[in-house]
């Protein structure tokens, strides 16, 4: 390996852990228990999601690449060679590679990600790959504004947003959201974003109950996690997942369902648990694309351009600061 390959910058803003305990004390403590979806990602997490991602089951990622390797040569025109492509929560990095690629001149590159070491390796893999590029790494909690490297701040930032990750907020904090990286990437910035769309329920329910049980062991982990790291006393066999879209909300809405009564230690409390109790582990908003537009106006955004797939399962939007 060369000298020169290698990440041109990796910060940790130490959002990582200083939250964990007191969210799920709180989620835990509330009349109507639950977790925030952004701790699922822990290093077996985030291995179960990339084998989510690979279900047939789980139409997003696999819809979201076809319109990005059918599309990336108007994107990369969008984007623009001058400017600094910043991901935000880029987990395995597998689908800014199509981008790069049809961007062989793009200068820099910029990678937040809150999982500390999948990030390292994925940022660093993409380096070697990537020699010519600039790759910095920056592990933080991204619904925070973010101090970006230099390699961006000297720059045009372009966000890349994929995953349909805007999905895991309530629409009012997507749209706070937005307008935090509306103010990280500045006037004249741009956002490439990947949004899930409202579709026929069975669908949406056979994408998020896969036969294999990937997605009921991903939410399951959040369990084992939490005994790891905060000194808890879950089984759990005693839980069974369970999703289902809420109409009403459009929603996906993923549960921990409690299968007896039970009582459980977390970093010192007690938490007792009715049979059939649940834990509210992930909300999945879907949108249309009228919707998804009115909040990205409402957020400071113009919508430039949209690509769906034929089935209108997947929706790609070009949006400027
Ligand atoms: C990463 C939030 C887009 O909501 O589809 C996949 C996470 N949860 N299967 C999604 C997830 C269960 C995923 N996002």
């Amino acid at each position: 390996v060369p000298a020169s390959v290698g990440l041109a910058d990796f910060q940790d803003l130490g959002h990582a852990t200083d939250t964990f305990a007191a969210d799920v004390v709180a989620g835990l403590a509330e009349p109507r228990k639950a977790i925030p979806a952004k701790y699922f990602y822990d290093a077996i997490g985030s291995r179960l999601f990339d084998r989510i991602c690979a279900l047939r089951e789980y139409y997003p990622t696999r819809t979201e690449m076809k319109l990005l390797e059918t599309h990336r040569g108007e994107m990369a025109k969008l984007i623009g060679d001058d400017a600094a492509l910043v991901e935000f929560g880029g987990g395995s990095l597998a689908k800014v590679r199509v981008l790069l690629d049809a961007m062989p001149r793009l200068k820099s590159f910029v990678a937040i990600d809150i999982s500390r070491d999948h990030l390292l390796d994925a940022a660093t893999t993409l380096a070697e790959d990537y020699p010519r590029l600039q790759v910095a790494g920056v592990c933080a909690d991204f619904t925070r504004p973010v101090a970006l490297p230099a390699v961006a701040r000297r720059r045009r930032r372009v966000g890349f947003f994929p995953g349909s990750t805007i999905g895991n907020f309530e629409p009012e904090a997507a749209a706070d959201f937005l307008r935090t990286v509306a103010g990280d990437l500045g006037r004249g910035g741009g956002l490439l974003i990947g949004v899930d769309l409202v579709k026929d329920t069975e669908v949406l329910e056979r994408a998020y109950n896969d036969a294999d049980g990937i997605t009921a062991a991903f939410n399951l982990n959040l369990l084992t996690r939490i005994n790891r790291e905060l000194c808890g006393s879950f089984e759990p066999r005693y839980f069974r997942h369970h999703a289902c879209w809420n109409a009403d909300e459009s929603r996906i809405e993923m549960h921990l369902v409690s299968r007896r009564r039970q009582r459980v230690h977390v970093a010192g409390r007690v938490f007792l648990f009715d049979e059939g109790e649940t834990i509210h582990t992930e909300n999945s908003y879907k949108y249309t694309v009228d919707g998804f537009h009115a909040l990205a106006e409402d957020a400071g955004f113009r919508p430039v351009r949209t690509w769906t797939d034929a089935r209108q399962l997947f929706s790609v939007h070009y949006l400027e600061v």
